[in-house]
């Protein structure tokens, strides 16, 4: 419940993503050329296939479309991960999911904070994967011991949004006013600034080291380096970025096409080349250029369960590394993928995806029917009706591809580490949430309610 007077986490969200989206269609126009892109293929879609835009609507999902986005930073240090996750927390945006890049030559791992529950979900998904430099992946000593130098004399929060965020731990929330402000001092991490708070010398060498590293190290904040709206039709999307003068990376990341879309398929368009400024040493500053931001886009489908993960995990693979090279990459994984079932019956029957269950109609079951018996017996008999559920996570594998993309190609280093999901939680100073139980969590709620409802003992 929301205290009076204050607003909750859900409006401060949305009037958050929505400065967020203005701030970047500004320092990006491109961006808002990909919304238009993005809009106009949504209303194309949801035209042609009126049986998907009733079920977007009875299932809510149709009002949050459009304002469906998720953005991506990069943090330096322990403590500003920390920070983040109380200034996300005021938007009602948590930890989920824990992502090792460094396996795919990256030295960052991230989590994803987003809001968790249905409603919330509902009214605004927004989400921003968040990676923290692993700058143990340093192997210079000296490189090492400046970039931690750098790092720990920024500030990159704004002593107005500290005070913010102290004061809605304190009193459960903001006012209308503080609630605005909040989110115009919120903004100010986010934005990008051209000058650099180091020299072209240092730039180069910890850009020698890894673009990444140069990228986070170099400037006062973690500028948001993308912001994805989601398309009801990626391959379309992806086929009409050249008429807006985009050119999209050759290949989607994620799974193939299909009748029921499952997981996260995403594509972007290369990084922009960003004149900057470096810190002159004892002399002006010097003009520079930087390739950090990019435009993507996304198609969401159903989450899977562990099972069907580990299926498509499997599947995804066999395509990227088996089979002759000279058949192309996607030919290779329609055919990897042949083997996962791909009607909602068959994901549901073999517990591969996650559904949420509601009554069709009326309280009432047919003749021969307990409140108790089997939820598919209750699908096949009409009485309920099974939704998929949106999968509102990302794909390491996919990430991995989107970072290397915008990197300039090559950019993958060879770390002999593993993943540090430990060192990561106690940095952000939390556990992040395992999205599998999370989604377990809505489809059991979902059926309790219908067994409750049945036997009439429902609460309103
Ligand atoms: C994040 C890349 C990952 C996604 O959608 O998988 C990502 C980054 O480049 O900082 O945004
Ligand atoms: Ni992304």
């Amino acid at each position: 419940m929301e205290k009076t007077g204050m607003i909750g986490a859900d409006e401060i969200r949305t009037r958050f993503a929505r400065a967020m989206s203005d701030m970047y269609r500004q320092e990006v126009p491109q961006y808002g050329a990909l919304t238009e892109l993005v809009a106009r293929v949504n209303a194309r879609v949801l035209h042609d296939d009126p049986a998907l835009k009733a079920r977007l609507e009875a299932t809510g999902s149709l009002a949050r479309l459009d304002v469906e986005r998720h953005g991506a930073i990069r943090l330096g240090t322990a403590a500003e991960l920390a920070t983040m996750r109380r200034l996300f927390a005021v938007m009602g945006m948590v930890p989920v999911g824990y992502y090792d890049l460094s396996v795919a030559g990256i030295p960052v791992h991230s989590t994803a904070f987003r809001p968790v529950d249905d409603v919330a979900l509902g009214r605004n998904p927004f989400r921003v994967f968040t990676s923290l430099l692993r700058l143990d992946l340093i192997a210079d000593d000296g490189l090492r011991a400046e970039a931690e130098r750098i790092l720990a004399a920024r500030r990159i929060f704004t002593p107005g949004v500290l005070a913010l965020i102290g004061q809605w731990e304190e009193e459960g929330g903001l006012a209308d006013v503080s609630a605005d402000l909040f989110v115009r001092e919120a903004l100010e991490t986010f934005r990008w600034h051209r000058e650099a708070t180091v020299s072209a010398a240092t730039y180069r060498r910890l850009h020698d080291a890894h673009r990444l590293i140069a990228d986070v190290v170099c400037f006062k904040g973690p500028h948001i380096n993308h912001l994805t709206p989601r398309t009801l039709d990626i391959d379309a999307a992806q086929a009409e970025m050249p008429s807006y003068g985009m050119r999209a990376k050759d290949v989607i990341e994620g799974p193939p096409r299909r009748a029921c879309p499952i997981l996260l398929r995403q594509t972007s368009f290369a990084a922009l080349e960003e004149p900057i400024l470096f810190l002159g040493e004892g002399h002006a500053g010097e003009d520079g250029c930087h390739t950090a931001r990019f435009g993507e886009i996304e198609q969401r489908g159903v989450a899977l369960t562990p099972k069907g993960r580990a299926l498509y995990d499997r599947l995804l693979c066999a395509a990227r590394d088996d089979g002759p090279k000279d058949v192309p990459y996607g030919m290779r994984l329609e055919r990897a993928f042949m083997q996962f079932p791909d009607t909602e019956d068959a994901l549901r029957g073999q517990e591969l995806a996650y559904f949420r269950y509601d009554l069709a109609g009326a309280a009432t079951l047919p003749p021969g029917f307990s409140a108790d018996a089997p939820i598919e017996d209750m699908v096949r008999a009409g009485v309920v009706v099974a939704t998929p559920i949106t999968y509102e996570d990302f794909l390491p594998v996919s990430a991995a591809g989107i970072f290397r993309s915008n990197l300039g190609g090559g950019g993958g280093a060879d770390y002999a580490v593993s993943a540090d999901r430990a060192g990561f939680e106690t940095a952000l100073g939390a556990e992040v949430l395992d999205e599998c139980a999370l989604y377990a969590g809505l489809q059991n709620r979902s059926i309790t309610d219908i067994r409750d409802a049945l036997r009439g003992t429902a609460v309103a």
